[in-house]
C-alpha cells in the first residue's frame, strides 16, 4: 500500500488527534500541511467535501473519527476498549469532544478571545471560562485517572487531550486545567507518550 498522507492545518486539534492515532498504530504517514483559505480550495474539497481537516489519502479517508477507526481496525494500537460498555462510553466522550468541548475552548475562548484583537469584554470573558468549566468538570468527574476510560489509553483520550493542551497556551488557561486534577493527569500521561507527542501541534 502506499504511504498514506495526512492533509491538514499544523496547528489543528483535530490533526493531531488523526495523527496521534496513526502515530499509536504504528503507521508511518507523510504530513502535507495546507492553510486557509486552501481548505476550500477545489482540490481539497476532493479530499474532504465539507472543506474541513484532517483528510487522509491512501486510503482516502475523511473526518478524524474514520482515520482514527481505520488506524485501530488496522494498526498495532487498540484505541477502543474491547468491552462494548467501554466501548460505547469512548464513543460518547469522542462526541462531547466534537460536539462542546471544540466549541467551548477553540471558538469560544482561543479565537474569540486569546487570538483576538482589541480590547476584551471582560463580563464575555468570564462567561466563556465558565463554558469551559461546564465541560471539563463533565470530563473530570467521569475520567478514570490519567484516562478518560479504563486503564489505558483510548480514542477519547486522543479527542481531549489536544484541546487540554491548548489551556497550556496562557496563565488563565493553566489554571483553567489546574482546577481538574484528574485532566491535569491525562496532560501529564500524554506529555509523557512518545507516539503522542511526535506529532504534536506544538512541533509545528
Ligand atoms: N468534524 C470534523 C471537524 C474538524 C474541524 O473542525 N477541523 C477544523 C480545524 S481544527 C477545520 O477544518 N476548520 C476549518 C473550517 O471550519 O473552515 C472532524 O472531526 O474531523
Amino acid at each position: 500500500m502506499s504511504t498514506p498522507i495526512l492533509h491538514g492545518f499544523p496547528k489543528s486539534t483535530y490533526v493531531w488527534t488523526a495523527r496521534a492515532a496513526l502515530s499509536l498504530a504504528g503507521i508511518e504517514h507523510d504530513f502535507v500541511s495546507i492553510m486557509p483559505p486552501d481548505h476550500r480550495s477545489a482540490s481539497h474539497l476532493t479530499r474532504h467535501p465539507f472543506g474541513k481537516v484532517p483528510s487522509l489519502t491512501n486510503p482516502a479517508l475523511y473526518e478524524a473519527a474514520a482515520i482514527v477507526r481505520w488506524a485501530h481496525e488496522v494498526g498495532d494500537a487498540s484505541l477502543f476498549p474491547a468491552d462494548p460498555i467501554d466501548a460505547a462510553r469512548v464513543d460518547g466522550l469522542v462526541s462531547c469532544v466534537g460536539s462542546y468541548a471544540y466549541r467551548a475552548i477553540v471558538s469560544g475562548w482561543l479565537f474569540a478571545f486569546v487570538w483576538a484583537k482589541g480590547e476584551r469584554d471582560e463580563a464575555a470573558y468570564e462567561v466563556a471560562q465558565q463554558a469551559i468549566r461546564e465541560v471539563l468538570g463533565v470530563f473530570e468527574a467521569q475520567a478514570s485517572g490519567p484516562w478518560l476510560v479504563g486503564d489505558s489509553l483510548t480514542a477519547a483520550d486522543l479527542y481531549l487531550g489536544p484541546l487540554l493542551f491548548v489551556l497550556l497556551i496562557n496563565d488563565d488557561g493553566k489554571a483553567l486545567l489546574a482546577e481538574y486534577p484528574k485532566l491535569q493527569d491525562l496532560v501529564s500521561a500524554l506529555q509523557a507518550h512518545d507516539a503522542f507527542m511526535r506529532v504534536s501541534y506544538l512541533n509545528a
